[in-house]
């Protein structure tokens, strides 16, 4: 094993509700009576991508001209801010990831959201810019398509320059396995807040808590059991 791959939302932290606030924040900026709620939420979360779930919200809502970029843009400013009071990182985390970089492990994000957000998240939760945090950031729109797509997985990969059977991946969604598995890498899914209901599908290890593997020498007792 030479790299563990981490998603971003859901998975190092516990970042929608965030999301969904800095949304509704901005939503009345631009003329839209838009709330979302939880339970719409999850349902939209279903899309992922912030600007692809407004398009997805403003096509299902008949709503002409609404501009997604702009508003996209002032929601990630406003996630920012609201991230940057505090967020904590998801039981197990912080231990697998100082543990796998004291092992020699390369550390790499692969996520949907933006680099912005990235860089947002590791200051609040690590106090460290992400580039120090990862080797590799592989996230939102540098790739043509997004999750359950491979493409961030396989960019990933590419920029790590190691092998598909070298890495292994964490994850909190379907769609985020979904992508992991169709560019061929083990997948461990802990669900989340906002993905509890979700299928495991087509993960390789499925726990309730990253805490609960037992570090990098579980990963590795779990997934040479499976071989
Ligand atoms: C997470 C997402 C993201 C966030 C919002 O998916 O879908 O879109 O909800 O981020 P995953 P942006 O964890 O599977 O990568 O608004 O920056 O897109
Ligand atoms: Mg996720």
């Amino acid at each position: 094993m030479k790299a563990l791959i981490f998603d971003i939302d859901g998975t190092l932290a516990e970042t929608e509700e965030l999301h969904r606030a800095a949304f509704n924040h901005v939503f009345p900026d631009f003329g839209l009576d838009w709330h979302w709620d939880r339970d719409t939420y999850r349902a939209l979360l279903t899309t992922t991508g912030g600007k692809e779930r407004i398009a997805r919200f403003a096509r299902e809502r008949d709503t002409a001209k609404v501009p997604v970029a702009a508003l996209h843009a002032e929601k990630t400013r406003t996630f920012a801010r609201l991230i940057e009071e505090g967020i904590a990182l998801r039981p197990g985390i912080r231990d697998l990831m100082a543990e796998a970089r004291a092992s020699g492990l390369c550390l790499a994000a692969a996520t949907t959201t933006s680099p912005e957000n990235v860089e947002a998240l590791c200051l609040a939760a690590f106090g460290q810019p992400a580039e120090q945090v990862f080797d590799v950031i592989a996230a939102g729109d540098i790739v043509a398509v997004k999750k359950p797509a491979p493409d961030v997985y396989l960019l990933a990969l590419e920029l790590l320059g190691v092998d598909r059977h070298e890495a292994v991946a964490f994850e909190d969604s379907a769609n985020g396995v979904r992508a992991a598995r169709a560019a061929g890498l083990a997948v461990v899914l802990s669900r989340g807040y906002y993905t509890l209901h979700e299928p495991a599908g087509d993960a390789t290890l499925c726990i309730g808590s990253f805490a609960d593997l037992g570090g990098l020498s579980g990963l590795r007792f779990r997934l040479e059991a499976l071989t």
